[in-house]
């Protein structure tokens, strides 16, 4: 059985996971509409996974005898300067998403809930996927500089295709 305090702050997580899906499908949206077809094929697979990252909490707090809560989730930005800027705030918010697992992790050894500690540490091995992943686009796009778009867009249609969620 799941404490209140550890309930609470997965439930606050459940929120974060899913503004995370609905934030990647706003820039998919705004990428497909500036024509880079493959960055926002990458955009709407990591909704995806951010949809599924919401579930597996959602789950877990259910298997152990909590109530996930369905959250309203706050509206992403529909704008962004360019794609360079954009994957910028991709890391940002991966790196705040990080901050959150450890605080979960810091929380869970605190109250002795090794159970929980042990299955956070799925997310604990993904955030540092996740942010490497990020970093290595943001190098990419430092590579290039503004320039050949074109082939950043159709690296990453291919990164897309490789996806496996
Ligand atoms: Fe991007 O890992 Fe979940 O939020």
């Amino acid at each position: 059985m799941l404490k209140q305090n550890i309930e609470n702050i997965l439930n606050s997580q459940i929120e974060k996971e899913a503004y995370s899906s609905n934030l990647y499908l706003s820039m998919a949206s705004w990428s497909e509409n500036k024509g880079f077809e493959g960055t926002a094929a990458w955009l709407y697979e990591h909704a995806d996974e951010e949809r599924d990252h919401m579930l597996k909490f959602i789950k877990y707090v259910n298997d152990r005898g909590g109530n996930a809560i369905i959250p309203e989730i706050k509206m992403p930005p529909s704008e962004f300067n360019n794609v360079k800027d954009m994957f910028k705030e991709v890391l940002a918010h991966e790196q705040y998403i990080t901050e959150s697992i450890n605080n979960i992790v810091a929380i869970c050894m605190d109250d002795k809930d090794f159970t929980t500690l042990n299955w956070i540490q799925l997310f604990v091995t993904e955030q540092i996927e996740e942010e490497a992943l990020v970093n290595g686009i943001i190098d990419k796009l430092n590579l290039l500089d503004g320039n050949n778009m074109y082939l950043f867009d159709k690296d990453m249609k291919a990164e897309a295709a490789q996806t496996d969620l």
